[in-house]
This record gives structure tokens, C-alpha cells and sequence, in this order.
């Protein structure tokens, strides 16, 4: 599968970003609002494992299906190959992208997360699909996340590498989607944009708006 060339909000969740609301009923308002791509990352305090995790991911695995939006799986490469998930986002600490791409083979999606050029070239190297680059602004949903980085490195990479789609992360909101769209990024990836939006489908549009002048095509 290739990372879709169409621009689009890919929106990431947990069982435990939604707060009081069930999280599949986020997932499913996110796939009628028109998300390109969902990212399910079960992560912290609270986080499922085995069997209500397998149960968790089957759930949005038949949702995204049923709207044709491909999931991929954060770090949890052996749980993205027993579902069979479109596939899987590792970060510079996680496995080797490398040895990632054996596992999944060729045909599942792959990103990483970046912070510079030179990972950005590893990545591309190790068979990335895409990459991510952020925090772009602050974000409370990344206990470890670094300092904001703005969309110069995203500028600098989408300028070495044309053709490698890059999606902006961290703190992006419908104020400032715009800036990052203008970076050059063929996607902009939110958890509580989406999460704590009362309208989700009005959100996933307010976030899209600046797509348009700042689409590569
Ligand atoms: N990764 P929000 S920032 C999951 O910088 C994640 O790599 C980041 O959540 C990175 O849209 C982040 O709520 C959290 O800011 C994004």
C-alpha cells in the first residue's frame, strides 16, 4: 500500500484519549467527517494489553474498514501482524525501521517519526512509507515530547525529499493548521483536535481548510 498522495487530517487515538466518550463512537464521527488514515497508539497509563487490546483494535480495524481508511499501529508490530492492520508507525526509539520493514513486508504501510534531514534519509532508506515529524507546537498528549520544533525542519526535508510524504504532529489545531499545511506536508496528524471537538466532522473541515494552498500537488 502506498501512503496516500491526497492531503488529509490522519487522526491518531488511544482507548484512554477520548475521556468520557467512547472512544469508537470518536473513531466512527472521525471516519464520517473524513479522516485519510487512523492511527490507533495505546499508550500510557491505563493502556489495554492482551486480550481487551486485541478486542480494542479488531473494533477499529472493522470500523476503518468499513469506511476504507487504512490503520496503522504505533509501535506494536507483532499486534499490526496478527490483525493484519495496513500498518505500522515506530519512533526513533522504538525497533529498527529496518528490521520493521522485514517483518511487516512489503506491503504494509511504515512511518517514523523524525526530527531532522539525516533521520528523514534513514527512514526513506529503511523503507519508510512516510514520516512524521513533530511536536510542531506543544502538545500535552506526548508525556515525552520534545521541544516544539515549528515547520522549518518539515520544510527542509519535504525540500530534500519531494517525494516523501511527511506529516505534521503536535499541537496542531484548525488556528494553525494552515502554517503546516504550508510546509509542505501531505498530512497533518492530531489526537485532541478531534478528541476534544464537540462537532468532529466541523473540526476534521476547519482542519483541512488550509490544505488547499498549501497542497505539494
Ligand atoms: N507524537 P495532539 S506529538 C503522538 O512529536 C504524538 O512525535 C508527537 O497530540 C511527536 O494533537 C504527539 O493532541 C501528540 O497535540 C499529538
Amino acid at each position: 500500500m502506498k501512503f496516500s498522495d491526497k492531503a488529509a487530517v490522519y487522526f491518531i487515538m488511544g482507548s484512554k484519549n477520548s475521556g468520557t466518550r467512547n472512544p469508537l463512537k470518536v473513531l466512527e464521527a472521525a471516519l464520517k467527517g473524513g479522516i485519510g488514515h487512523f492511527q490507533l497508539r495505546e499508550k500510557g497509563e491505563g493502556a489495554l494489553t492482551g486480550s481487551a487490546l486485541l478486542e480494542f483494535a479488531l473494533a477499529c480495524q472493522q470500523l476503518c474498514r468499513s469506511y476504507g481508511v487504512p490503520l496503522i499501529i504505533n509501535d506494536l508490530v507483532e499486534l499490526a501482524c496478527q490483525i493484519d492492520a495496513d500498518g505500522v508507525h515506530i519512533g526513533q526509539d522504538d525497533a529498527e525501521a529496518g528490521q520493521v520493514r522485514q517483518r511487516i513486508g512489503k506491503e504494509k504501510l511504515l512511518g517514523v517519526s523524525v526530527h531532522s534531514v539525516k533521520e528523514a534519509h534513514l527512514a526513506a532508506e529503511a523503507g519508510a512509507d512516510y514520516v512524521g515529524m513533530g511536536p510542531v507546537f506543544g502538545t500535552a498528549s506526548k508525556a515525552d515530547a520534545k521541544k516544539p520544533a515549528g515547520v522549518q525542519e518539515i520544510q527542509a526535508v519535504a525540500t530534500a525529499f519531494p517525494f516523501l510524504p511527511i506529516v505534521g504532529i503536535g499541537g496542531i489545531n484548525p488556528e494553525n493548521a494552515a502554517q503546516v499545511w504550508r510546509s509542505g506536508v501531505a498530512g497533518i496528524a492530531v489526537i485532541s483536535s478531534i478528541t476534544e471537538a464537540h462537532d468532529i466532522a466541523g473540526q476534521i473541515a476547519a482542519l483541512q481548510a488550509g490544505r488547499i494552498e498549501g497542497d505539494r500537488k
